[in-house]
């Protein structure tokens, strides 16, 4: 049986309709996946209920995180912010987690996974950090292309399934992890010191990285095919 994929989809500010890209969905199905868009629901026991139909989380990438959740105001600098995606995103990871199913996530992803385990994150790294000594981490180059490159920690769930020690990354984010908590690790940086993936120590793949794979995927990248048939393994019980 290919497993079931929950796919976290994005929305507008009005909220008139749900999407993912095409090249999350295609991500998923190359990787022997059925890709599930999920709307975001609000109740507890339904979040639960999903948790426990699908065989693994895939948090895709989207707008900004409303800094409440991790104990800070607004800043200038922050984008906009869906709340009920936050809300549903970050209960959902939760319950995942319990039930320790795998979870991949990209981007925002990346930060709604470190916020589900007690972390929290730069709300725009180019006004937190100082920025003369930060890389240009919003490309202006094609999706697909991989701008910048990241150190990848030896040992790590990203090491192994990649065979890699530096890959290189495409990068189109403003904000990063700053905190990560156990059982969250950091498994690459990028030379500037950002943060660009965590996973869990704990948990069987739990896998965070905050750039895009599945664009990556598209010029048929290897690390990015390895990541996607990774996690795609797990889900299946095929680790
Ligand atoms: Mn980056």
């Amino acid at each position: 049986m290919n497993p079931l994929i929950g796919i976290v989809t994005s929305t507008e500010i009005e909220q008139e309709t749900y999407f993912t890209s095409t090249d999350n969905v295609n991500a998923i199905i190359r990787a022997g996946g059925i890709p599930i868009l999920l709307p975001y629901y609000q109740h507890e026991k339904t979040i639960e209920e999903i948790a426990s139909k699908i065989d693994g989380l895939y948090a895709t990438g989207g707008y900004d995180i409303d800094p409440t959740l991790f104990g800070e105001e607004p800043h200038p600098k922050l984008g906009t912010i869906i709340p009920e995606r936050d809300h549903f995103e970050i209960a959902l990871m939760k319950k995942v987690l319990v039930l320790d199913k795998p979870i991949l996530g990209v981007c925002r992803g990346s930060q709604t996974l470190n916020i589900a385990l007690g972390g929290d994150m730069y709300q725009d790294i180019y006004s937190q950090k100082n920025s003369r000594e930060l890389l240009q981490h919003q490309q202006k180059a094609p999706n697909k292309h991989g701008s910048h490159f990241v150190d990848v920690k030896e040992g790590s769930l990203l090491n192994r399934i990649t065979g890699e020690t530096r890959l290189r990354v495409n990068s189109r984010h403003h904000q990063a992890n700053r905190k990560v908590e156990k059982p969250l690790q950091i498994s690459a940086r990028a030379s500037d010191g950002i943060v660009e993936a965590i996973e869990s120590t704990k948990h069987r793949f739990v896998l965070a990285l905050q750039w895009h794979p599945e664009n990556m995927l598209v010029a048929n990248d290897l690390a990015s095919e390895a990541i996607f048939k990774g996690f795609i393994a797990a889900c299946s019980g095929n680790e």
